[in-house]
């Protein structure tokens, strides 16, 4: 297996450019491609202050190391969010974003969400009644649109890959989720005080990503979070898989086509698009409401969890 570049030994095989790569020409491969998407779906300039939204996953530290080699002026931002035993998924994801960060020389901001709100993912979530990712991604939008406005940055960057957004698109057009299409767009322009947010890597699958790091001596944390089991896009991925062994490229064309081609006729969908937005009253973020969503959820998550009903502790000791 030679690379389609230098003939050298190949380290990957990528079935839908039909071609091997060595780790040099992965890597090369691997930047032009999100160069391609920034300037081709215009997400910033070259003197545009980015944020990146880090995980101490795979995908969040290959975008930052790339924008980085790419010459972007790129901080990261690291929210703790209390998952695993004791926190401990969490406290390790963190550890690897902070030894990247330390021996770059980059910046990482972080947040801390049991220390600075008073409640983790796990519980908070049961407390407020609802599904952990729902607040998960609540908290998350919420923290980092404040982080990138508060620090005047010109964009959010997300690691999305092309692997998670054809799993979201798949399950949106499975069930014509029609308002949600408007919104898988790479770019989402900032707007009623929103920041702009942007998904440099969607040319790219979950695979190259994981090697990009390997090649790269980047350590990332290798277990999934351990609440997203049951996840559907989970499902959607293995979907999605099953057809590209069949027919590679086909994820791509999927994804990208809609993208360039239908993305637009759905932008209307999106009722909450032009909604005029006024001040939460309690932290000042655009909000249709008088509270806005991540504020009313810090309230619930950080009740205290009333005790059970006669009733149901009957019910429990009895079942
Ligand atoms: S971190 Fe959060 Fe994900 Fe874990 S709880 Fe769900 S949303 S799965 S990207
Ligand atoms: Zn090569
Ligand atoms: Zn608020």
């Amino acid at each position: 297996m030679k690379c389609r570049v230098c003939r050298d030994p190949a380290v990957i095989k990528i079935e839908r450019h039909n071609a091997n790569f060595c780790a040099t020409h992965l890597q090369r491969l691997c930047r032009d491609q999100t160069a391609k998407a920034i300037k081709d779906y215009e997400m910033f300039g070259p003197d545009d202050r980015i944020l990146v939204a880090v995980s101490g996953g795979k995908d969040s530290l290959a975008l930052w190391d790339i924008l980085i080699e790419l010459g972007y002026e790129a901080d990261g931002l690291y929210i703790g969010l209390g998952i695993g035993a004791a926190g401990e998924y969490s406290d390790e994801s963190g550890a690897y974003a902070r030894s990247f960060a330390a021996d770059r020389g980059l910046r990482l901001l972080e947040v801390d969400l049991v220390a600075e709100y008073g409640y983790d993912i796990p519980n908070g979530s049961k407390a407020a009644k609802r599904a952990p990712c729902s607040a998960c991604g609540l908290s998350k939008r919420h923290l980092f649109d404040k982080a990138a406005v508060d620090g005047g940055y010109d964009a959010v960057a997300t690691g999305h890959n092309l692997d998670d957004e054809a799993a979201v698109l798949f399950g949106n057009v499975l069930r014509w989720q029609t308002e949600y299409l408007g919104r898988q767009h790479p770019v989402l322009p900032a707007r009623n005080g929103f920041p702009r947010k942007v998904k440099p890597l969607v040319r790219l699958g979950e695979r190259e990503m994981a090697a990009y790091c390997i090649v790269g001596g980047i350590d990332y944390i290798l277990d999934e979070c351990p609440m997203s089991a049951g996840n559907k896009h989970l499902a959607y991925k293995d979907a999605l898989n099953d057809i590209e062994v069949m027919s590679p490229g086909t994820k791509q064309a999927f994804y990208s086509r809609f993208i360039d081609h239908a993305a637009h006729r759905f932008v209307d969908e999106d009722e909450h698009g032009d909604a005029v937005l006024s001040d939460c009253i309690s932290c000042g973020a655009p909000s249709s409401n008088e509270i806005c969503a991540f504020c009313a959820l810090v309230e619930r998550a950080t009740q205290p969890v009333a005790a059970p009903t006669r009733r149901k502790r009957e019910k429990a000791e009895h079942s």
